[in-house]
């Protein structure tokens, strides 16, 4: 019963809930676009880390085709130039195709770099393609999503009052451990 008890104020001190944000699918034709998702709304507490994926569908079939993404000026790198090591994504080789298919690909953004980036309430996506990404409808698809664990802030009184009596147990509980290691 304190279990069930203590879980049920934890659980309204977070309220953590699954945030999904979305972006695309946009399209771009031409050489080299640059396809930016600008003031996509966000929650603005996390805990953990955030994922973003990535669906793509373009001109991407040789090292010279690739795109240089950004979120809110951050750097999550190079994708689809053959090279794996200049990414945080995962896509098979940081390889494309000229079209043919849509590659997906995630990559995971620490919570110390995330948690300010959406302090403010909005993040900015830039999805930048080289020169040479230029045929076959250069790029027809690109959509996906940045998934978190969202956290409402609870105001300090509220908290203190609910946090309380789980972080003296937990304090009681250390000592105790303590106490039996001595
Ligand atoms: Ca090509
Ligand atoms: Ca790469
Ligand atoms: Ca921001």
């Amino acid at each position: 019963m304190k279990k069930i008890l203590l879980s049920a104020l934890l659980a309204a001190s977070f309220s953590a809930n699954a945030a999904v944000i979305s972006f695309g699918p946009a399209s771009a034709s031409g050489s080299g676009p640059v396809i930016n998702f600008n003031n996509l709304v966000t929650p603005t507490g996390i805990i953990g880390d955030a994922t973003i994926t990535l669906n793509i569908n373009g001109d991407f079939d040789w090292s010279g085709e690739f795109a240089d993404i950004t979120l809110d000026g951050f750097s999550l790198g190079r994708v689809l130039d053959n090279n794996t090591t200049n990414d945080a994504f995962n896509f098979a080789g940081d390889a494309g195709n000229q079209s043919a298919s849509t590659v997906t690909g995630s990559a995971t953004i620490a919570n110390s770099v995330f948690a300010s980036l959406i302090l403010d309430g909005l993040l900015n996506l830039s999805f930048d393609t080289s020169a040479a990404v230029n045929c076959c409808g250069t790029v027809n698809h690109l959509s996906g999503t940045i998934t978190f664990n969202e956290v409402s802030a609870v105001p300090i009184p509220a908290a203190a009052f609910m946090f309380a009596p789980a972080l003296l147990g937990f304090m009681g509980l250390r000592r105790k451990a303590k106490n039996s290691v001595a």
